[in-house]
C-alpha cells in the first residue's frame, strides 16, 4: 500500500505492514488468562481465600495487577459465585470492589467502571456512614449488602484477560 521506492520509505512501510499484521493477529486471538486465574467474560478472576479488610483485599489484588471485582450483569455476577462456590465449597461472603467511603451513597467500583448493575439485598445499601464497603453473596439471598471495611473477608479479584492466539 505504501511507496516502497526509496529504501527509506521501504523501511517504513515494513514497519507498518508489521503493526497491522500485529492487529489482524490480535482480532484471531482469545483471551487467556494465567495459571490460577478463571476466564469470565473477556476478565480474568481469582478467589483468594485468605480474610483481609477490603483495602488490604484490594490492594492484594493490585499487587497481581488486578482490582477487587467488579459485576457488570446478572450472568457474570452468576459466574463469580459459581467461582466461589468451587474455590471454597460453600457460597462464601466475599469482598468485591464496590465502595461509597468517597462519598456516602455514592457507589463506585474500585477498577473504575461505572456502576450500573447491582444486586443489592432488599433494604440495602442502608447507607451507614460505618459501612462502605460491598460484602457479595449475604445470607440465604446471596445477594449485596454494605459492611464495615475493616472486617475480614475473602475476595475476588479481577483484571482484563489477555490476548493470545487462539
Ligand atoms: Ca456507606
Amino acid at each position: 500500500m505504501l511507496s516502497t521506492s526509496t529504501t527509506r520509505s521501504s523501511n517504513r512501510s515494513l514497519h507498518v505492514n508489521c503493526l497491522f499484521s500485529a492487529e489482524i493477529n490480535l482480532e484471531k486471538r482469545s483471551p487467556y488468562c494465567s495459571s490460577g486465574w478463571t476466564r469470565i467474560n473477556g476478565r480474568c478472576f481469582r478467589y483468594i481465600a485468605t480474610p483481609m479488610s477490603w483495602s488490604r483485599a484490594e490492594k492484594n489484588c493490585r499487587s497481581m495487577n488486578a482490582n477487587l471485582a467488579s459485576v457488570q450483569n446478572i450472568g457474570e455476577y452468576y459466574k463469580i459465585q459459581k467461582l466461589i462456590l468451587m474455590r471454597s465449597n460453600k457460597y462464601t461472603e466475599t469482598w468485591i470492589g464496590g465502595s461509597d467511603a468517597q462519598q456516602e451513597r455514592l457507589w463506585l467500583w474500585s477498577d473504575g467502571t461505572p456502576f450500573r448493575f447491582t444486586f443489592w439485598c432488599s433494604g440495602k445499601p442502608n447507607n451507614l456512614r460505618t459501612q462502605n464497603c460491598l460484602r457479595m453473596n449475604y445470607r440465604g439471598q446471596r445477594c449485596w449488602a454494605d459492611f464495615q471495611c475493616y472486617y475480614l473477608r475473602p475476595s475476588v479479584c479481577a483484571k482484563k484477560a489477555w490476548p493470545i492466539l487462539g
